[in-house]
């Protein structure tokens, strides 16, 4: 894992958490984009060395839907940056770790993510996000 790129963070509905962020914090943000394969919204500021990605359900069956129903808004989850993602999701598996996917899905910003399972990692849901960056 080269570093952590950003944090995700559930909130139900972005217009009213964004004026927090921006203009209590003074966070820039860096854009809005809907990623309709993990059924969300997401907003992108700019926290120094990485960033912090709010995220609000679309709809009432994606994760993280279902995450706000059952434990409300807050940290969901820590996205490494890494290079040659199919690569490491193999290293992965061959250490026994139970990823969430075969196969790295699109995400924000076209970059190929895949997720491991929280039970795997300690009770954390982790990313691995790959922006095609050397
Ligand atoms: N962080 C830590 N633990 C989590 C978690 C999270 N974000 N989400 C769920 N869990 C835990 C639950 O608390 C539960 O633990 P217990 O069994 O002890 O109660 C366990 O994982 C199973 O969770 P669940 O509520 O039964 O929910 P599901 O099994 O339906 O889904 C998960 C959990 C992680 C498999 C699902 O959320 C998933 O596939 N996530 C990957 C995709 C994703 O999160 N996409 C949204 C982000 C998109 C983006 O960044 O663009």
């Amino acid at each position: 894992m080269k570093k952590v790129d950003h944090i995700g963070i559930a909130v139900k509905d972005l217009q009213l958490a964004l004026p927090y962020y921006t203009e209590v914090l003074q966070l820039p943000l860096l854009g809005i984009e809907e990623v309709s394969s993990q059924n969300v919204t997401v907003a992108f500021l700019d926290a120094g060395n990485i960033k912090l990605e709010l995220l609000e359900p679309i709809g009432e069956e994606g994760a993280v839907a279902k995450f706000i129903e059952k434990r409300g808004e807050g940290m969901h989850h820590i996205a490494f940056g890494v290079s040659s993602i199919q690569e490491r999701m193999e290293e992965l598996k061959a250490k026994g770790v139970q990823l969430l996917q075969d196969q790295p899905k699109q995400g924000a910003g076209g970059a190929a993510v895949a997720f491991m399972h929280p039970k795997a990692s300690f009770g954390v849901l982790y990313e691995l996000c790959d922006k095609g960056e050397k």
